[in-house]
């Protein structure tokens, strides 16, 4: 026991030490937060946090810079005559009913559209009142970057499990062979993989067995680990189709204690019999050799698992690919056991999670209804986010007319964002809820900021379903709010909603809604709302977490299990609670009607013709890639000095650790260029065209053309180029000062809007084709 817990938090607003869980990623690491003077003087990783045990990266260490940036939108703002200007809240209100009210009187609610972005996820009352909005508001077609992240592992889960936020989770603190694929910890600290310190557990991993990297770009995480296999960008599931072939052909399948519970293995193993390893080979650029010794390691280790992430998802073959990690996992018996991919348990329920009302089992009616211009249907009631510009700029019955965008920068994230960019200044009306004047909310009729999250108290919803071990931590506010009277986000939320349905914004009745939607939530979980209610004193995000703690696995039910767990005795655990690693749930966390595990669902395997054509196609000169940094988080810490600083990279030096690195080592390796957004290109690629680290290039697709410079490396696949997102700072009109200082260029310029995942519609980010060029002085 250390001497941490002894010492004193300090209240709401005092100086002193806080114990705050960072907000910013996944990781949910516990900070320490000393404050003087009323300002964040130091940050540090708190090593009695019952999750994390001191771990913290740069971004957690700088929250305090976050809190002071003297940019952070701190008051509402209107714009007139394109001019800000601050308002009082009630003015901003009644200027979004101003403007949003004629739109839906005129055109209808079907004009309006909202855009909900990433940092909702992580936000204590975003994550539990974008439902609201999106539930209650009557907008019939709204976007996020779900499209352009994890939806083909919704849709995948939907039809395997019955639950499309029913993820698969790697059991990482107690496998011994763990394949990464498409993922790269080192920088992103894990996703939808909540963990403590990934590296350090991955570090773990090789000295009691085996890790292995599956991406283009040998990365950090690569770096760190035994094998980097580079694979052709848009093939990993050509790639799992052949290690399934391999455990059927080698009889290595062993279902284990899930047998029972699957459906559809005689239907998998016809649909493997096609796909021998030395058929994708050629495609995959992974040797059959290699491919068969993957499926022996895989069956041959007791604790083994498959990981897939972002780059099997934002990729061509999505769908299948994110499926696929799963069939491997589950035909090599590592499946809902120690070790392997397992269900987490979360403490408290996520009320971002509710199943989609039409979409229950047997019923995968995709297509309920199609974009208007594109004709893009509908999958698990979204669209892809690349027809929003689209929708806005083509006139005609059904127009976009008004856009809410929540925590979003659509204009650097999405493909094609730059067309965004130039119709989002056609709107009638747009409203804003943000915390800072970035590229998308500089177009903004009204920007509604929240308090910062410091300002706010803090605890996770839908990150706690990807946590490996089942935590529940509670973090008080370190700050009080400036203005007590200022809403809240949830509020904020709330009132926009009563606006979509016709009532003037200023005029809302915050607290019915709350009620509506809280009686809502008992109900689903058979409670009655109002008798519960009467326990509560007040509403908000904080009721809502009580309610879905004491009615979560380990909870009070309200009494019926006296020692189970309630808000107030998190509460008297500031440091959390940690109930344990993850446990064996199927068949009871299964949706499907008959509690099945569908192996092979007809949907996905319909998309196996268009795999099937991809092996004919000749191959691509070079596809570019995304990669993320350690220091950044999407487009939006790049405001933060002490994270624009240090030039330590996402992908693997020359003289990195590992056993490629030092074989492949020569002195043609990057020299760091001191920034960050630059496209990674192997030496070969660059020798063709005469260029070196630094120098200036143009890279085109069938998106666009953007001008980076290079940055020359042997840590890429040949024919692979990589690029960061959420650059192309310094436009006019954004409150940015140290990141339009190096604003860097936006790589979706170059993502092609219609170059999508077909099953899911989830954006293709990985795998475009281009072209790239020297820029001649
Ligand atoms: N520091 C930091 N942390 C973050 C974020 C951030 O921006 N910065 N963003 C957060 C968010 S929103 C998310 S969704 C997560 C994402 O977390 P990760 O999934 O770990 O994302 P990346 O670090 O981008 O790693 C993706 C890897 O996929 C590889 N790849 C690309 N195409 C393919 C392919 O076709 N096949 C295979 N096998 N690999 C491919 C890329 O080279 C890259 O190394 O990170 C989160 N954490
Ligand atoms: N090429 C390429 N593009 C990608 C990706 C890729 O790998 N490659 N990854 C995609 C992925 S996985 C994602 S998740 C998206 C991210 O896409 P977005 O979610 O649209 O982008 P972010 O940069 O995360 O924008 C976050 C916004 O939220 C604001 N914000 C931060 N904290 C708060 C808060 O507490 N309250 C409010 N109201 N606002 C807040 C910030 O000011 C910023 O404007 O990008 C996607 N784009
Ligand atoms: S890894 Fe970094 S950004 Fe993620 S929760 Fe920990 S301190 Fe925050
Ligand atoms: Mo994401």
């Amino acid at each position: 026991m250390t001497a941490g817990l002894y010492k004193p938090l300090a209240a709401t607003g005092q100086d002193g030490r806080h114990l705050y869980t960072c907000p910013l990623c996944e990781a949910m690491c516990g900070l320490e937060i000393q404050v003087e003077d009323g300002k964040v003087a130091s940050i540090r990783g708190n090593r009695d946090d019952t999750w994390s045990r001191g771990h913290i990266c740069p971004k957690g260490a700088t929250l305090g810079e976050l809190h002071h940036d003297p940019d952070r939108i701190r008051r509402p703002m209107i714009k007139v005559d394109g001019q800000w200007q601050e308002v009082s809240w009630d003015a901003a209100f009644r200027r979004c009913t101003e403007l949003l009210a004629p739109v839906i009187e005129r055109y209808g609610i079907c004009a309006v559209t909202c855009y909900t972005g990433n940092p909702l996820a992580h936000s204590f009352s975003l994550g539990r009142y974008t439902g609201v909005l999106l539930g209650m508001s009557g907008i019939p077609i709204s976007y996020s970057p779900g499209t352009v992240d994890q939806w083909p592992k919704n849709l995948s889960s939907h039809l395997m499990y019955g639950g499309w936020w029913t993820f698969p989770v790697p059991d990482i603190e107690r496998t011994d062979l763990l394949v990464v694929m498409g993922a790269n910890p080192a920088a992103s600290q894990g996703s939808l993989l909540a963990a403590p310190d990934v590296t350090g557990i991955i570090d773990g991993i090789r000295k009691r067995g085996k890790v292995i990297v599956i991406d283009p770009v040998r990365t950090a995480t690569a770096a760190r680990a035994d094998e980097w296999l580079p694979i052709t960008p848009g093939t990993d599931a050509a790639l799992l189709l052949a290690v399934a072939h391999t455990l059927f052909a080698e009889d290595l399948v062993d279902l284990g204690a899930v047998g029972p519970h699957v459906d559809g293995l005689d239907r998998m193993r016809a649909v493997a019999a096609d796909w021998p390893p030395e058929r994708v080979a050629g495609v995959t650029g992974i040797d059959a050799g290699r491919i068969r010794g993957l499926a022996r390691e895989l069956a041959g280790t007791a604790r083994a698992v498959v990981y897939g992430r972002i780059g099997t998802c934002n990729q061509e073959f999505g769908s299948l690919a994110s499926w696929l990690v799963d069939v491997v996992n589950i035909l090599s018996g590592h499946f809902d056991v120690e070790g392997g991919a397992m269900f987490p348990r979360a403490a408290a329920w996520s009320v971002t999670v509710q199943p989609i009302p039409g979409l229950e089992d047997g019923a995968p009616e995709f297509g309920r209804f199609r974009t208007r211009v594109r004709g893009a249907k509908e999958v698990l009631g979204q669209v892809p986010v690349s027809c929003l510009a689209e929708e806005i700029a083509t006139p005609g019955e059904g127009q976009i007319r008004a856009l809410i965008t929540v925590a979003g920068n659509p204009v650097l994230s999405t493909p094609a964002g730059h067309k965004l960019d130039e119709v989002l200044p056609s709107l009638d009306a747009m409203i804003a809820v943000d915390l800072w004047l970035n590229e998308t909310t500089r177009h903004a009729d009204v920007i509604l900021p929240g308090p910062s999250p410091l300002e706010q108290p803090h605890h996770d919803d839908l990150i706690l379903n990807f946590a490996i071990n089942s935590i529940a931590n509670y973090s008080p506010p370190v700050f009080e709010r400036p203005d007590p009277d200022a809403p809240e986000e949830w509020e904020i939320l709330i009132r926009l909603t009563g606006l979509c349905t016709g009532t003037p914004a200023e005029d809302v009745d915050v607290a019915a809604i709350d009620d509506g939607f809280f009686d809502y939530m008992a109900f689903t979980k058979g409670f009655d709302g109002a008798t519960l209610r009467a326990l509560y004193d007040r509403g908000g995000p904080e009721r809502i977490l009580d309610f879905t703690l004491r009615t979560g696995p380990f909870g009070d039910r309200y009494g019926e299990n006296p020692d189970g767990l309630t808000l107030e005795k998190l509460k008297a655990q500031p440091n959390g609670i940690n109930f344990g690693p993850m446990i064996p749930q199927v068949p009871s966390v299964l949706g499907t009607s008959d509690r099945k595990i569908r192996l092979a669902p007809q949907y996905l395997l319909d998309d196996l013709p268009r795999l099937a054509a991809r092996l004919n196609r000749a191959p691509d000169e070079l596809v570019l890639v995304s990669r993320r940094h350690l220091r950044s988080n999407n487009s939006w810490l790049h405001n933060v000095a002490a994270l624009m600083k240090g030039t330590d990279s996402a992908h693997a030096r020359s003289t990195g650790n590992s056993a490629h690195a030092r074989s492949t080592g020569n002195s043609a390796h990057a020299r760091s260029t001191g920034n960050r957004c630059t496209l990674l290109m192997h030496i070969d690629d660059a020798q063709r065209r005469d260029v070196r680290t630094g120098d200036l290039v143009t890279v085109t697709s069938a998106g666009g053309q953007i001008e980076v410079p290079v940055e020359v490396t042997d840590a890429i696949k040949p024919g692979v180029v990589s690029m960061p997102h959420g650059w192309g700072h310094g436009k006019d009109g954004t409150r940015l000062t140290i990141a339009n200082g190096s604003p860097g260029v936006n790589t979706n310029v170059l993502s092609p809007p219609t170059f999508i995942d077909e099953p899911s519609g989830n954006g293709a980010l990985n795998g475009i084709p281009v072209a790239v060029d020297p820029v001649r002085a």
